[in-house]
């Protein structure tokens, strides 16, 4: 079915092995869980995947529980690899990813004479972490402040939202917060973000009645400076991906902020929505070719069973994913770990 593209793609995986690897591995969570008996070290890794495993349970039910049934009492053969290969397109790995993943997963099966369905389960465990831990991910340095994050994606992926939940975080851990309301094109988004400063005690930067991101940018990079603040966050505005409007604005936002202080902004994160699934990836390529993206965010993994979609956006922009979105609470941010999302994939 996918031979033609399988041989296009080949080529392309035999430079990305080939690439440096660098291990994803999450910063401390903030969130700690006094009921459990357990080495401190390990409290909130234990709590970050309960919480991801109950986010991840739509996509666990359709990718795990269906491999289970798939392959009950059946020897691995041809048949079992196919129905393999089109349970992982049903999860919304993509074809990209899910060719690059069968290829590596045919030979390895043929070496190892898998026989059952946890080696063959283990060999897909093994073949998904080792494609998001070989994407090169530039860690969030909190020391070098400010770090400045600017946050782009089209409307309704979960901007705001994510941006409320990241200062949570970062205020949890002692840092001082600001927020800059650049989406001015809604009314609303200023109001929006307004309460999610309230929400995490933070200071929140905009200007009432301006149609100039820019603008506000500038004043919310002076605020940073004089408060001297350890991290801004900037809300943006996401109307219409292919608008040159948008991706001019964004440009400019991203020219003072480079201009104002060294080294901004640290880190362009593009926000997804795993419910949007491959639709989304088309939108991303927009935002990765025009203003550059350091780093992604997948959000709503809650809700879809199509979460694998979080692999193939991975795969195919080779941007690092830093954090999931589980829920619409202000605690339902994870930082992202390769290992812990596989595990919760597939457990
Ligand atoms: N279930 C779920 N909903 C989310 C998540 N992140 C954001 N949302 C919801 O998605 C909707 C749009 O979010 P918003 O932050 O306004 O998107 P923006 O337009 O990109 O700023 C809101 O109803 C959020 O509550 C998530 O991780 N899970
Ligand atoms: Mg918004």
């Amino acid at each position: 079915m996918f031979e033609k593209a399988k041989k296009l793609f080949k080529r392309q995986n035999e430079t990305a092995d080939q690439a440096e690897t660098v291990e994803q591995t999450p910063e401390t969570p903030l969130i700690q869980d006094d009921t459990v008996e357990k080495p401190e070290a390990d409290v909130p890794k234990r709590r970050f995947f309960t919480q991801l495993k109950e986010g991840l349970k739509k996509t666990r039910t359709q990718l795990s529980d269906r491999l289970q049934s798939l392959v009950g009492g059946r020897n691995i053969d041809d048949a079992v690899l196919e129905e393999l290969e089109e349970l992982l397109i049903g999860a919304d790995l993509g074809v990209q990813t899910t060719m690059t993943l069968m290829d590596r997963i045919r030979e390895q099966a043929k070496k190892q004479r898998l026989q059952d369905v946890a080696a063959l389960r283990e060999l897909l465990h093994d073949e998904l972490q080792s494609i998001l831990t070989s994407i090169k991910a530039r860690p969030w340095q909190l020391e070098n402040k400010p770090m400045v994050v600017l946050v782009t994606g089209v409307n309704g992926v979960g901007k705001t939202t994510t941006i409320g939940k990241l200062a949570h975080r970062f205020t949890s851990e002692g840092k001082k917060v600001v927020l800059c309301a650049a989406d001015t094109f809604r009314a609303a988004a200023t109001e929006q973000l307004e309460i999610w400063a309230q929400r995490a005690g933070v200071i929140l930067v905009k200007k009432d009645d301006s149609n100039d991101p820019a603008a506000v940018v500038f004043d919310a990079l002076n605020t940073v400076k004089q408060a001297s603040a350890d991290i801004l966050l900037i809300d943006t505005a996401g109307r219409l991906h292919n608008n040159p409007n948008l991706m001019n604005e964004l440009a400019k936002i991203r020219r003072i902020t480079e201009r104002e202080i060294a080294g901004a902004p640290h880190h362009v994160v593009l926000i997804l929505d795993a419910v949007t699934g491959q639709n989304g990836l088309h939108q991303a390529k927009q935002f990765v070719e025009k203003i550059g993206v350091s780093d992604l965010i997948v959000t709503k993994l809650d809700g879809t069973a199509k979460g694998g979609v979080a692999v193939a956006i991975a795969n195919e922009l080779q941007l690092p994913i830093q954090f999931v979105g589980v829920g619409e609470k202000m605690e339902d941010l994870l930082p992202f770990d390769a290992e812990q999302f596989v595990d919760a994939l597939l457990s």
